[in-house]
């Protein structure tokens, strides 16, 4: 498997996942700021020039999401969603929710921030998404002040996209995350996998930096 992603970005989940089920994998990283999203070599990969791609044979599968769901069903040993009807769910539940309820709002937002072009920009609009995600935030902190994962009482690859959504939540500084989700997020992110995710991703961009910098000494 080869998985295409960049740093600080929607890839973080499925590194994440990869490295939950202990999968063995490349990674490649893409440049989105320099532009390689749109070099026609990644565009024959992935024609809408996004990352995370995940090429697996003669797969090649976008959407972070099914992404994750795919790692999830391959290496069912490790257990990333339950076998359980009713606790499966419970994670997709979560998944959902934290897709359409709360990442709609954080992508809103980043669009009307930086992401679309300045004339298509309407600041206003940060205001009702704020109000929109508060709303939201208030029930996973009641949920998790109740229990240690979002769906219950273990890891699940819904904790990979809730935790992923509300790091995302602090790096754009919104307000109103409350402090069981604080809490929730200090401890996800002690997770080995989590760790060698975040470290994966880095190591890949400054290699590629590295690459592309002319030696001082040359
Ligand atoms: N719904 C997609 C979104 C993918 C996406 O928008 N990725 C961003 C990085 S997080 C990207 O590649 N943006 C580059 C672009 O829009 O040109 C997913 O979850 O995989």
């Amino acid at each position: 498997m080869k998985l295409y992603g960049s740093k600080n970005s929607r890839s973080l989940r499925c590194t994440w996942a990869l490295e939950e089920v202990g999968a063995s994998y490349d990674y490649q990283h893409v440049w989105l700021m320099k532009g390689e999203g749109q070099s026609p070599a990644f565009k024959a990969i992935n024609p809408a020039g996004k990352i995370p791609v995940l090429s697996d044979g003669d797969m090649t599968l976008t959407e972070s999401v099914a992404i994750v769901m795919y790692v999830a069903e391959k290496f069912p040993d490790a257990a990333l969603m339950p076998t359980n009807a009713k606790q499966r769910a419970e994670a997709f539940r979560w998944i959902f929710f934290v897709v359409s309820e709360v990442e709609a709002h954080l992508w809103t937002i980043a669009q009307h921030r930086f992401a679309l072009p300045e004339d298509k920009r309407v600041p206003a609009v940060e205001a009702t998404c704020v109000w929109q995600l508060q709303r939201e935030f208030r029930v996973l902190e009641k949920f998790l002040t109740a229990r240690p994962f979002i769906s219950g009482d273990r890891f699940t690859a819904a904790d990979i996209l809730v935790t992923h959504c509300l790091t995302w939540a602090l790096s754009a500084k919104l307000d109103g995350v409350g402090q069981a989700c604080l809490a929730y997020i200090e401890r996800m992110k002690q997770r080995p996998a989590f760790a060698r995710a975040v470290a994966r991703e880095r190591d890949a961009a400054e290699q590629q930096d590295a690459a592309a910098t002319p030696s001082a000494t040359a």
